[in-house]
């Protein structure tokens, strides 16, 4: 049964590209795997949205009776027993998936969302120091390495990857040249580049049912 992956059906320009649905794209066309889109309105939380993932957020999937929501969850659940989290290392795998989630990503959101939702960039200033000091160990402990884990990308690069590319964009790797080539390494691959066309072709299509509505 073709997995569904459900996305908002319409978000303003500045997070897209970014919305967590990207991160599911990426790791079902790495998979090769088929799935259809399906959405919930941005602004009105039905109840079968909430019923579906609890927070009112997306994304989430349907793979054959099963529903889940939470991207680390669903990134878990699709990747087991593929190359992307090979067995002899699905330990360290999703401990670095785990990481990507709690000790990296709450400080690039809590930079974030002063500064692109909030518009207070004295906010934004004060977490910038905490954020830039995760920012650095997680350089020190990539080291010279390409990849985290092993020798081979996995769904805790993607995630690691995605989760920096925020930062990349806004100056924050311009003097972590290992963070920078490591964000950049994972996003030239070519499953990366079509989740991204996919993402950006879905807000577009929206705009033009907006439209013509
Ligand atoms: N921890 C959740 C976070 C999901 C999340 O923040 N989703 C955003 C879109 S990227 C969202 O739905 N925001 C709207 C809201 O929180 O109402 C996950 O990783 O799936």
């Amino acid at each position: 049964m073709t997995l569904v992956l459900t996305t908002y059906d319409w978000v303003p320009e500045f997070p897209r590209g970014f919305v967590r649905d990207i991160r599911v794209r990426w790791l079902l066309e790495e998979l090769g795997r088929p799935y259809q889109v399906e959405t919930v309105p941005l602004r009105e939380k039905s109840p079968d949205h909430i019923a579906q993932q609890p927070f009112a957020q997306v994304p989430f999937v349907r793979d054959g009776d099963l529903t889940l929501f939470e991207s680390g969850a669903i990134l878990l659940h699709l990747a087991q027993g593929t190359p992307l989290m090979p067995e002899a290392q699905r330990p360290h795998v999703q401990q670095w998936l785990i990481a990507a989630l709690n000790s990296v990503e709450p400080f690039v959101m809590a930079w974030i969302i002063p500064k692109f939702f909030d518009k207070d960039e004295a906010g934004a200033a004060r977490r910038e120091p905490l954020l830039r000091q995760r920012l650095n160990q997680l350089q020190t402990a990539l080291g010279d390495k390409d990849w985290l884990v092993g020798d081979s990308f996995t769904v805790a690069d993607l995630l690691m990857a995605d989760i920096l590319r925020a930062p990349a964009q806004n100056g924050f790797l311009d003097d972590l040249h290992g963070l920078a080539a490591y964000v950049e390494r994972a996003t030239a691959r070519p499953a990366f580049g079509k989740a991204l066309a996919d993402q950006m072709a879905h807000w577009r299509a929206a705009d033009a049912r907006q439209a013509s509505a």
